[in-house]
């Protein structure tokens, strides 16, 4: 197999067979002449299959390290394709500290329609082992999570969960698979939203699930064609046009992050740093193992709790106070009344000193420049002065 950048420039990419194009072209077309009845080249209907999908799908699936590939129309409408393989009466496990959107969908969509879930802190595989609902077929992780960055120890929770009769999908939005590859260390299927690091640019909307097990892909191919979430074929390119330079992106947010890291840790307004790549984060060793560098995404508790954290995020520059993450600007956000906020008042709900920050790969002396000065502006009882 050739390295992880040149199959994230070649993967699914030849030239154009037709005109020689080095980049696949954007195919608008809706439907697709046939010879004779059901006699085609391979597509039909644009929902059922396209080739600038097909193209993102074989380059996504190759990063992955799997045998299939299905695009999705968001990250959630890939998870959803993932959980409606459930059937009414099946549990479905999600980790404590679950994208907001994803506890939403598993709650208030699922939920009513038959399935049943827990929230365990996953990031202890012996919290799994030690209380195993009955029906359990599928143990969802986020690693690192959205947004505490905690860590799942994604071999030791295939593990448990194949012993038990149920499938493993890694969220693997946060690390992507140039940090991380799940289905490596054992688990089932990972889901992306892509509108994250894999686009890269925050210009486009989508989602992707990989798997090597066979039965899994036939099931959400049928679910991508008869339910029809499927991203448009621009979506496609621009996901694909965004992967190309992921490995080199990917490099800069983690460098990024160190030197925002170091200065919020010696920072007299921030309470604690949460950061897989600090040593004294819980999951540092296993986050070491398992990943290739830490990641972009930083989050920090502020002195002075709620009114300080919405003061800090209102008062950065470069950092721009909004929702998403993982594109080459810096964000910055309060997870309790924006992202997370469809986790109030549940066991999931986000502490509101949190502040989280997507570093971006802009000059990492101005990110740190900038968000010290929101800090320093704080006053000194940690308030929002
Ligand atoms: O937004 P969408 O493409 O549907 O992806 C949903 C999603 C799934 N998984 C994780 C880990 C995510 O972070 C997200 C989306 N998250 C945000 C928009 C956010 O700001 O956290």
């Amino acid at each position: 197999m050739t390295g992880f950048e040149t199959r994230a420039v070649h993967a699914g990419q030849d030239p154009d067979p037709v005109t020689g194009a080095v980049v696949p072209p954007i195919s608008l077309a809706t439907t697709f002449a046939q010879e004779a009845v059901g006699r085609h080249r391979g597509y039909e209907y644009s929902r059922s299959g396209n080739p600038t999908r097909a193209a993102l799908e074989a380059c996504l699936a190759a990063l992955e390290g799997a045998s299939h590939g299905v695009a999705f129309a968001s990250g959630l409408a890939a998870t959803d394709a993932v959980l409606r393989t459930l059937d009414p009466g099946d549990h479905v496990v999600i980790p404590v500290d679950a994208y907001g959107g994803t506890y939403r969908l598993v709650s208030r969509v699922h939920a009513p329609q038959g399935i049943t879930w827990s929230a365990a802190d996953l990031s202890d595989p012996g919290t799994l082992a030690g209380g195993w609902p009955e029906r359990t077929r599928l143990v969802w992780v986020e690693t690192p999570t959205n947004p505490l960055l905690s860590i799942v120890d994604i071999a030791a929770t295939a593990r448990i969960a194949h012993a038990r009769g149920a499938r493993v999908v890694v969220d693997n939005t946060f690390a992507t698979p140039y940090l991380q590859r799940p289905l490596e260390l054992g688990a089932d299927a990972v889901v992306h939203s892509s509108t994250k690091y894999l686009g890269g640019h925050s210009d486009v909307v989508g989602g992707f699930v990989a798997t090597s097990d066979d039965e899994l892909a036939q099931r959400l191919r049928f679910l991508q064609n008869a339910t029809g979430a499927v991203p448009s074929p621009f979506d496609c390119y621009l996901v694909l046009r965004g992967v190309k330079t992921l490995a080199v992106r990917m490099d800069r947010h983690c460098e990024n992050a160190r030197a925002v890291v170091a200065m919020l840790a010696a920072h007299p307004r921030v309470e604690q740093v949460l950061y897989p790549g600090l040593a004294d984060h819980p999951g540092h060793a296993v986050a070491r193992a398992q990943m290739r560098d830490f990641g972009g995404m930083v989050s920090f508790r502020v002195a002075g709790g709620e009114p300080a954290a919405i003061a800090l995020v209102e008062r950065t520059r470069l950092f721009t106070l909004a929702e998403s993450l993982g594109a080459v600007e810096s964000l910055i956000e309060h997870p309790a009344r924006m992202t997370h906020a469809s986790a109030a008042g549940s066991a999931l709900e986000v502490d509101p000193a949190l502040v989280r920050c997507s570093v971006g790969i802009e000059t990492a002396g101005d990110l740190v420049a900038d968000l010290r000065s929101a800090l320093d502006s704080l006053d000194a009882a940690g308030g929002a002065a």
